[in-house]
């Protein structure tokens, strides 16, 4: 054999080594969302409470109105990937008629009894290709077992319920609220076992994980390090480490990426009182750059109203938020000449190129050993930014433990922010700079850096 098919079928490089934990694939897909929308409805809607205590007739839930066809409308509008239901809260009023309990909408005069929220949201889901989820509180405030161990064969039960009759179920959200004086010992582990036997691809949420994470506020913030690993024993949901849960764990086992759930108002119920009180789009603006631009998914929270409808108010900054993120987002200015201190094997595949090539399957890397190197974007051009978005190929685990960015300036390079994690995706607010090259810079990382993607652009917001 001539060495030069001993080059071309021996020698290829191969990829990087995956850096343990690593994301399964349903954790993989869940990230690419990115923003999605919570809908908290039910029985406090129509009680004007946050927390019902379980007591109020079900006669009272009377939504005049109701279209889940709206409501997919209005979250696809806004550019969300799908939407989490609260189909039971703390008040264990179920949206759907289950055989568990009495306390449903099977009691009300909604659809003379016979109406089913979760039938027309998964319906609607599907029609207006989003994906689906269910919250159902581990909490309940009326079920007579609660309390008894026996609740725990109930909780599952409507686990199965929602998961076998409505399609596919994205995400299962599990909140951490408890009882205090109740003292209900909760069977989380078969609660999880029973989520994974009828819709094993769907992630499931708590504080604890197992797949997703909460970030430890309800402000939508993740830390500006924020590691998706994380070292889980001996937390379960309702364990509420918030500044561990915020930044995550850098040595962590377990690959628990976090969710930023908000709020567009102050409450997550619908309350008329708080129609002037919608967070105003630079507020939004601030939340998406420190859930989605520091390596989170945001889980944007809607209070349906007492018509059954998405409130116009609501509606429309859902719209003008978009439209700020696509003003921000618009032009790319990640074009040019691109160099990197360390190519993996020194093969095309792996060339600095792959970081501005906008396909997400492709990515920069270095050669084993080289955790520290730099890749450089030549514009040929002066040009004005304030926003870097860079991207990990998480599929192959998070690395990058410290970076910085430079530009070139004076004659030199000058470093304009020194940040840690990337993750999915970091997405820098930096004052405004011109300049004819950007250096971004490893400085450190788990094993060698794989990037996928760098995105570069001037905002119009500030
Ligand atoms: C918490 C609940 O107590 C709140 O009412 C809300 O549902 C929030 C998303 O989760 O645990």
């Amino acid at each position: 054999m001539s060495i030069g098919l001993l080059c071309a079928f021996n020698f290829r490089t191969v990829p990087p080594t995956p850096v343990s934990p690593v994301p399964s694939a349903s954790q993989l897909a869940w990230q690419q969302l990115e923003y999605y929308g919570f809908v908290h409805f039910g029985m406090n809607t129509f009680t004007d409470h946050e927390w019902g205590e379980g007591r109020a007739d079900p006669s009272i839930f009377s939504p005049t109105a109701l279209d889940c066809r709206q409501w997919a409308r209005v979250v696809r509008d806004a550019g969300m990937k799908g939407i989490i239901i609260t189909a039971k809260h703390h008040d264990g009023f179920c949206l759907w008629p289950s055989n568990t309990t009495t306390y449903s909408v099977r009691g009300s005069k909604w659809r003379d009894g016979k109406g089913d929220v979760l039938k027309e949201l998964s319906e609607a889901c599907r029609e207006y290709g989003l994906k689906f989820g269910v919250y159902i509180s581990p909490w309940d405030r009326n079920h007579p077992l609660y309390g008894k161990p026996a609740y725990n064969r109930v909780y599952k039960d409507q686990w199965r319920e929602v998961l076998t009759n409505y399609g596919e179920v994205f995400e299962a959200w599990l909140d951490g609220a408890n009882d205090q004086t109740k003292r209900m010992v909760y069977d989380f582990d078969g609660f999880f076992r029973t989520i994974r036997q009828y819709q094993p691809k769907a992630v499931i949420f708590s504080d604890a994980g197992p797949d997703i994470r909460w970030v430890g506020n309800e402000k939508g913030f993740a830390g500006e390090t924020n590691w998706s690993t994380r070292d889980n024993e001996g937390t379960f949901p309702g364990f509420a480490d918030e500044k561990a849960l915020n930044v995550g764990d850098e040595t962590g086992g377990s690959w628990i990426p976090a969710e930023c759930d908000v709020s567009i108002r102050p409450g997550w119920f619908y309350h008329s009182a708080d129609d002037e009180k919608i967070k105003s789009v630079s507020d939004l603006m601030s939340i998406y750059y420190a859930s989605v631009g520091r390596n989170g998914n945001l889980l944007l929270n809607i209070g349906v109203d007492r018509r059954g409808l998405v409130n116009e108010r609501d509606v429309a900054r859902l719209v003008e938020f978009k439209k700020a993120r696509e003003e921000s987002f618009k032009t790319n200015l990640a074009r040019g000449r691109v160099t990197a201190s360390n190519v993996r094997g020194n093969e095309k595949q792996f060339d600095g190129e792959k970081a501005i090539d906008q396909r997400d399957e492709t990515y920069w890397a270095t050669d084993d050993g080289v955790t520290k190197a730099s890749l450089e974007i030549d514009f040929g051009r002066e040009v004005e930014f304030n926003r870097f978005v860079v991207q990990e190929n998480i599929a192959l685990g998070q690395r990058v433990k410290r970076f910085s960015l430079r530009i070139w300036k004076d004659d030199r390079y000058q470093t304009i922010t020194e940040q840690t994690t990337i993750g999915h995706k970091r997405i820098l607010i930096l004052p405004s700079s011109r300049t004819n090259k950007v250096q971004l810079v490893i400085e450190d990382s788990k094993a060698c850096p794989v990037i996928s993607n760098i995105e570069i652009y001037n905002a119009t917001e500030k």
